[in-house]
């Protein structure tokens, strides 16, 4: 090879290597979500009673207990939040996924409790019950919509357009079913389950605050603020305390 082609080859190369430094995106936060248990006693969930509706009944051979108040394992880690970067992406523009989100119907029960979308990214509401389902999202932002979905009727696609944390969604006909969705116009989100813990990854460097949201009025929100580096990653924890009663 001559000195001439290699010299443009490692110059071609440099202007790969410059260009995927600015578009890297690969900063990570990370954490838990705590609720400080005092005396180690968790939020009592009721068990559902479903007996209005026998196919919703069958489902199930105990009783199920709520996923509200709250879903906290034995060392407090906190179930169902809705971690997300609440400022700092301002002015920047991501793709919209083309794979839809996913929210079953299954057992009477919204699976998963807890999720994110983005905006104008289509949402699959699934109904595995062979039982009358409606869709009832209650959003400020976006458009409010009842949809009825049959026992015949498998699968609906819904879809907000507008950010909004959190936008509750209802089933008028089982009073027990609740769910709610945190719509965002970026992609870093993400809901804690067992064990409490989240992954913000792919991240630009920069400056951000971190929002966790539960949808129990006396756990509330926190927020934290984290600055992150090019590769970095950093964790942020969250405990929350139980207010008191208002
Ligand atoms: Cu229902």
């Amino acid at each position: 090879m001559s000195p001439k082609r290699l010299f443009s080859m490692v110059l071609a190369s440099c202007f790969v290597c410059v260009g995927a430094g600015d578009a890297l995106a690969d900063a990570t936060i990370t954490g838990s979500v705590k609720l400080d248990l005092p005396g180690g006693k968790k939020p009592r969930r009721k068990k559902l009673k479903m007996a209005a509706d026998p196919v919703c009944n069958a489902k199930h051979d105990a009783p199920v207990a709520s996923d509200s108040p709250a879903i906290v394992d034995d060392d407090g880690a906190l179930h169902n939040v809705f971690v997300y970067v609440k400022t700092g992406l301002e002015g920047k523009q991501f793709d919209v996924p083309s794979e839809a989100a996913v929210l079953d119907q299954k057992g009477c029960i919204y699976k998963p409790h807890v999720m994110g979308a983005m905006a104008g990214q289509d949402i699959t509401v699934l109904n595995s019950d062979g039982t009358l389902h409606n869709v009832h999202p209650k959003p400020q932002n976006s458009k409010e919509f009842n949809k009825a979905m049959p026992k015949f009727m498998k699968k609906i696609k819904i879809s907000f357009a507008k950010p909004e944390v959190m936008i509750p969604i209802k089933c008028d006909v089982h009073p027990w079913m609740q769910s709610y969705v945190g719509v965002l116009d970026h992609p870093f989100f993400a809901v804690t389950g067992e064990g409490g813990t989240f992954e913000l990854a792919g991240l630009p460097a920069g400056s951000y605050t971190v929002e966790a949201w539960h949808e129990s009025e006396r756990i509330g929100t926190m927020t934290q603020d984290v600055t992150v580096a090019d590769g970095e990653s950093k964790a942020v924890d969250f405990t929350f305390k139980v207010k008191a009663k208002k």
